[in-house]
């Protein structure tokens, strides 16, 4: 039996899984469900780690990165991508009309404006006086977590049953002009696997991109594991290896039968998921209490 459609994302994001899951009722297709959910935060200004009103890197510029994959094993990103509102969409667009998976830097937006998307300024008041603030120490600390939500993670099931997923993010705040985190890499931030499920990451990237956590939560599925199982094991391997105490990653899981888990390192992490037209937020457990 095909379980209901069902999307899920990571941190507090009611409005992205509602307008994700609207769109799955309206297409069918668990794919438009996680581009329709990463649109909300990217255009939301005042969501200063996704899109539009990103808190830019430490020399004042708001760059992207974002990757969507189907349940056929098709996968587009983009990174480094700057002056883009939805980068989902132009990695879709990598995904669907070019042969290749991922876009960088000035030919990713060389690409994002032939395929007709805006040239705009994402640099919001608001976030250009948190920069100046941070400029004045120009201290580099990721933050373990912001309240209110983060870089978005995306998971859905359509109504054939099929897997998609995707995320979005501006990175983390002041990082390095240049520097690129776990969010366009496939099988870092996100990874499907349609006889299996999928998996998306949140967090510190450097973490998720050196464990590769998303393609080993599905190959931990794959092997049997529930989701919440394999989010706790996937977790692990970064709490055994590297000094993770000052640091957050979220993990959330979905297998095919539209079951789910979460687990972080810290406590605060938290995933919404929207189905039969009801949405709900949810504490995930962490390995820090
Ligand atoms: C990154 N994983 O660029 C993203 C940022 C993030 O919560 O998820 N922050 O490393």
């Amino acid at each position: 039996t095909i379980p209901e459609p069902i999307i899920i994302a990571t941190w507090k994001n009611e409005k992205g899984t509602q307008a994700g899951y609207q769109k799955i009722m309206e297409t069918g297709k668990a794919l438009d469900g996680v581009e329709a959910g990463a649109w909300v935060p990217e255009a939301d200004p005042n969501e200063t780690t996704v899109g539009y009103g990103g808190y830019p890197d430490r020399d004042g510029h708001v760059t992207l990165d974002a990757c969507i994959m189907d349940h056929l094993g098709n996968a587009g990103s983009v990174t480094f991508l700057e002056h883009i509102m939805h980068p989902i969409s132009v990695a879709r667009a990598v995904m669907e009309k070019t042969p290749h998976v991922m876009l960088s830097g000035a030919g990713a937006l060389e690409f994002a404006l032939s395929q007709g998307f805006k040239k705009q300024d994402l640099l919001t008041e608001k976030s250009k006086k948190a920069w100046l603030e941070w400029k004045k120490q120009a201290k580099y600390e990721p933050k373990v977590n912001i309240e209110r939500h983060d870089t978005i993670g995306l998971l859905a099931l359509g109504k054939a049953g099929e897997i998609a997923g995707a995320c979005s993010t501006s990175g983390m705040a002041f990082k390095m002009h240049g520097r690129v985190g776990d969010s366009p890499i496939i099988g870092g931030a996100v990874f499907c696997d349609d006889e299996v499920g999928g998996a998306c990451a949140t967090g510190l990237g450097e973490f998720v991109m050196k464990t590769l956590g998303s393609f080993l939560i599905v190959e931990f599925m794959r092997q049997g594991k529930s989701p919440q199982q394999a989010c706790e094991e996937a977790i692990m391997r970064i709490v055994k290896r590297y000094k993770y105490q000052e640091f957050q990653v979220g993990y959330l899981a979905m297998n095919k039968k539209g079951e789910y888990g979460a687990y972080s390192i810290q406590k605060g992490f938290n995933f919404t998921i929207t189905k039969n037209g009801k949405t709900e937020v949810i504490e995930s457990a962490s390995y820090m209490s």
